[in-house]
């Protein structure tokens, strides 16, 4: 209801839509259609109110509530379901327990802060309240099991492209799942799976944005940096989510019906690593060389001094 709303008023570039209009359209009495109204100022929204001409949508919360991500959301979406929370350990912990579940395709976890986000192999994410877009998402899709990871370079795409045309910014991707400013971290990917050796029941896919952080605390300082330092100016974290959520939605589409050929162009017009001399650790060894691109499968190849060419599956990479 909130959702059909809020949608009702963001139309008509945000001038005055009458009570009338609106209990018509959400099948409710005047009074209630005002109850919501008060129900939305509550959580921060400006609803001006003026007789004989109704209610004007005046001013939206930097929220990533239910209904603001619904009310943006097309019709037709890959969300499926909306779980919000104010604070969570981990939306991937919560995003696992609810796959266990049974929570399908599609069933997005959001938190407006995590007390033990993690990263790979352990590490910490660092997610304080209301900064940022702390998300995962449960997928269930159909493929081997071994190309489970090309869903990280995919998300990477999605990202780099929603902020692009929320924000008109140009962020690079680090392989496999670092999206950069001028070298410093905006966001990580976190791709982790439930599943037998030859059969996936989820991919939980997560993802650390950092929105409207001014500054972060050592170490993270040097090396991190938000889409408000990037941009000079506040930004709408539901606007960033939806735009990259759209974008997700057909990279998803295209992958699951043409596979990963027709990603990896995609990725390869973003991507910061190719041709450049890096070093990639790995846990077992660490490698030096000419990253030369992405193989079909989205694994990093890099041609050694030596003139061999290396597989690289997973690693860290210093550029
Ligand atoms: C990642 O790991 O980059 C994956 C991060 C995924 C976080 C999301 S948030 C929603 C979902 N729920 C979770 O619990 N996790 C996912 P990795 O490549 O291992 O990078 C981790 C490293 O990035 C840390 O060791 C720090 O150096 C750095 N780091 C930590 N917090 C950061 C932040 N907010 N911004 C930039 N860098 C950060």
């Amino acid at each position: 209801m909130k959702s059909m709303l809020l949608q009702l008023l963001r139309t008509d570039e945000n001038e005055f839509v009458s009570g009338e209009r609106l209990s018509e359209k959400l099948g409710c009495s005047r009074t209630a259609v005002w109850k919501h109204i008060d129900a939305l100022r509550k959580e921060g929204y400006e609803v001006e109110a003026a007789t004989k001409k109704g209610y004007r949508l005046a001013g939206e919360p930097d929220a990533l509530t239910k209904h603001q991500l619904q009310s943006r959301l097309p019709e037709q979406t890959i969300v499926q379901a909306i779980h919000h929370f104010p604070s969570l350990h981990s939306t991937q912990e919560t995003a696992h327990q609810l796959a266990s579940n049974g929570a399908g395709e599609g069933t997005l976890v959001l938190a407006d802060e995590q007390t033990k986000g993690k990263g790979r192999l352990g590490r910490e994410w660092h997610s304080p309240p209301k900064t940022g877009i702390w998300m995962s998402m449960i997928l269930r899709p159909d493929i081997e099991v071994k190309r489970a990871p090309q869903l990280t370079l995919l998300t990477a795409i999605a990202v780099v492209r929603g902020i692009k045309k929320s924000l008109n910014l140009d962020p690079e991707i680090k392989w496999p799942n670092d999206i950069l400013f001028n070298g410093k971290k905006a966001a990580g990917i976190l791709t982790e799976m439930q599943a037998e050796p030859d059969h996936i029941h989820a991919i939980i896919v997560g993802i650390g944005l950092n929105v409207n952080q001014d500054a972060f605390p050592m170490p993270l300082d040097e090396i991190a940096t938000s889409l408000k330092i990037e941009k000079g100016t506040i930004v709408n974290r539901a606007d960033v989510l939806t735009a990259i959520i759209n974008e997700w939605q057909w990279l998803y589409e295209l992958f699951l019906q043409e596979g990963f050929a027709v990603i990896k162009p995609l990725w390869e017009a973003h991507a910061l690593t190719m041709g450049k001399r890096i070093v990639a650790r790995t846990p077992k060894e660490t490698v030096e060389g000419i990253a030369t691109g992405i193989d079909e499968a989205g694994v990093l190849l890099l041609r050694q001094d030596d003139g061999t060419l290396k597989q690289i599956y997973s690693a860290d990479i210093e550029l």
